[in-house]
């Protein structure tokens, strides 16, 4: 196996993907290797790249590239855990590999440049910035007298912005084109050719500029004879000088007059905060209006907003300097009177701005805590189930007509032979039989799970995301007087003091018998008519006075229109249910409940949220009420 060298097709890339294909922590340093690699190994004269691989549990920092027998070895410290075939994402110092590659670039073009000089003469060696120094070293005797000479030509070629090739080839095409190489090189196998505008081509296998023009300026450093050859050192403009270059080029890009005004809004807002702040006017003046001010310095942007815009944005900026200069008008301190950065201690605070939980967050604890009161654990289970858990588990085989009822999302993915397909869990029942078996089958239960459901609905009372709270308690001699008992708990601790439960024979397959269950209203006091709520003792309609007038008299309660709410379901868990969760049906019995979080928490007095949709609306003026 080789690995993929996938600098040399795009020497820009910075990041890439990777599989792990081997690791070896026995040599004093640890040894990488991967399918494909963007490292560069030391070779050619051009520095190895350093950088990072990291996957999910551990990240290698890169400190050493080799090559080795078409396999790319990557050195370095290994901090936490990384194994065979797990999946890397490689990041290169992307800043000192682009310094090495404009030295190299430049290596090519002062040989090029030596040559132009001197027909017959040619480098045969190099070094573009290994242990940071670059040369390129000559067969034939280089002048120290042509340094300035040799420098005007390397720049020129520079500034000439040839374009930068390189490709494969095959020595049988490399005779086809008569192109001319300087060394013997390996017979019968391909060789990467770098070519530099229409110059000769040379082979090269490392990394390279696109263009001859994105060199900084090339510095001929020195001259020296060694070992019979003539070495030529030379340097470029440093990195910082060419990053910030590069920053003022991009300040040559458009600017649209929405970023503009995005802009001036800002320096508007910077005063606003100013003036706040008492900053004395003086002050005021230089930092904006000032020579080197922030309106100066803005107004610069002119030249970079095209001229079709040009008179549109003098006009924003003449509006805002009319601005500043009011707005630092009407300061009233100045650095002759001694208010300076005064502060009312008598002027009333601002308030700072503090968040809240949201809604469901603020029901979703109250409603554990509840629970908690009364022995209940809070447990979790996933929102992304299988079918098994969801549906057939609770006692509705596949095909059953029950399940329509539950619009269900279903996950494309493929299907698992005993749990069957994966959908998003239409109710929190799905924890039912995974708490039976997350406690081995073994009582007693008391479970509160909330988790997130979906169904395809969406209404005033439905929304395709919404929030239940399942309730399981499984033991010996558990009845339904014990569940009402817990409903009864619920709604007055939720609703407050004289809420009142209801339970109604109902339907669910995992229940037997099935109940609905239902809240007395808090505002008629669960009578459905608002005049009760004066004729009362002990929260019981008084005989007499109104609550008996005929009903076409009296006035309906608009909240409830019938006394009641409902809330969601419940009943005793099915035998079928106990049994698939590892418990035997004759020594157990259980409850359950499941209910809506928003619903419950939407009826809670004083709220008024008729439509569940605004919860999720994200609307900031509704959401801060609260
Ligand atoms: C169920 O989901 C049963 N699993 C409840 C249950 C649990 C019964 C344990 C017995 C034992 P139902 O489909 O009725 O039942 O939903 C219960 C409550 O969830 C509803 O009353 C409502 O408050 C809420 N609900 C259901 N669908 C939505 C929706 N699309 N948007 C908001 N709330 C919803």
């Amino acid at each position: 196996m080789k690995t993929k060298l996938l600098y040399l097709d795009d020497a820009y890339l910075k990041e890439s993907s990777a599989k792990i294909v081997s690791i070896n922590t026995k040599s004093p340093q640890v040894e990488i290797v991967l399918d494909q690699t963007i490292f560069y190994p030391q070779g050619g004269g051009q520095p190895a790249d350093t950088g990072t691989i990291q996957t999910d549990k551990g990240i290698f920092t890169v400190s050493h590239v080799s090559y080795n027998d078409g396999l790319i070895l990557h050195k370095g410290k290994l901090e936490g855990l990384m194994n065979i075939d797990d999946k890397a994402l490689l990041k290169i110092n992307w800043e000192t590999r682009y310094h090495n590659m404009m030295l190299h670039t430049a290596g090519h073009m002062l040989d090029q440049a030596v040559k132009n000089i001197d027909n017959k003469n040619f480098g045969v060696d190099g070094n573009h910035g290994i242990a940071k120094r670059a040369f390129v070293a000559f067969k034939f005797p280089v002048d120290e007298s042509l340094i300035g000479k040799i420098e005007d030509e390397i720049n020129s070629i520079v500034h000439k912005n040839l374009k930068i090739t390189a490709e494969n080839i095959s020595e049988k095409e490399i005779n086809k084109r008569k192109i001319k190489l300087q060394f013997e090189l390996p017979k019968n196998k391909d060789l990467r050719i770098l070519s530099i505008g229409s110059y000769n081509p040379m082979p090269d296998g490392g990394t390279h500029l696109k263009t001859t023009n994105e060199c900084s300026k090339v510095s001929i450093t020195g001259i020296q004879e060694k070992k019979g050859q003539w070495r030529v050192s030379y340097s470029i403009e440093d990195r910082e000088n060419k990053i910030k270059k590069d920053k003022s080029d991009s300040s040559n890009k458009i600017i649209s007059i929405s970023e503009l005004k995005s802009k001036v809004t800002n320096v508007q807002n910077l005063i606003k905060n100013d003036l706040i702040e008492n900053l004395v006017k003086e002050e005021l003046k230089t930092k904006y209006l000032g020579k080197k001010g922030i309106f100066n310095d803005l107004a610069k942007i002119i030249s970079q907003v095209g001229s079709a815009n040009k008179r549109q944005a003098g006009q924003i900026l003449n509006e805002l300097k009319t601005d500043i200069t009011e707005s630092i008008e009407k300061s009233v301190v100045t650095s002759g009177n001694s208010q300076k950065k005064w502060v009312d201690l008598t002027a009333p605070g601002i308030k700072p701005k503090t968040g809240h939980m949201h809604l469901v967050s603020q029901a979703m604890e109250e409603i554990t805590q509840i629970f908690e009161r009364i022995g209940f654990s809070r447990s979790r289970y996933p929102e992304v189930d299988w079918d098994w858990y969801v549906f057939e588990s609770l006692n509705m085989p596949k095909n059953h007509p029950a399940r329509d009822e539950w619009e269900t999302f279903f996950v494309d993915a493929p299907m698992n032979k005993k749990m069957g397909k994966i959908v998003l869990t239409t109710h929190t029942s799905n924890g039912q039989v995974r708490e039976m078996e997350r406690l081995n089958s073994k009582p007693p239960i008391r479970m509160i799970n909330i988790a997130r459901c979906y169904r395809r609905q969406q209404d005033a009372t439905h929304t395709q995301m919404f929030h239940q709270f399942e309730g399981l308690v499984i033991d010996k001699g558990i009845n339904i007087q014990h569940l009402k008992g817990t409903l009864d708990y619920f709604a007055e601790q939720f609703y407050g003091p004289g809420t009142k439960s209801r339970i109604r024979p109902f339907h669910f397959q995992f229940t037997e018998p099935s109940l609905e269950v239902d809240f007395s209203c808090h505002i008629c006091h669960g009578t459905g008519f608002l005049d009760e709520k004066t004729n009362k003792v002990n929260g019981e309609a008084r005989e007499g006075a109104l609550g008996h007038a005929p009903e076409n008299q009296r006035q309906k309660c608009k909240f409830c229109k019938s006394g009641w709410h409902e809330v969601g379901g419940a009943g005793m868990v099915h035998p079928n249910v106990l049994t698939a969760g590892g418990f035997n049906p004759s020594l157990y019995t259980g409850f359950a409940f499941g209910w809506g979080v928003e619903r419950t928490y939407t009826l809670k007095e004083g709220l008024n949220i008729d439509d569940i949709r605004l919860l999720y609306s994200g609307d900031l003026k509704f959401l801060e009420q609260f």
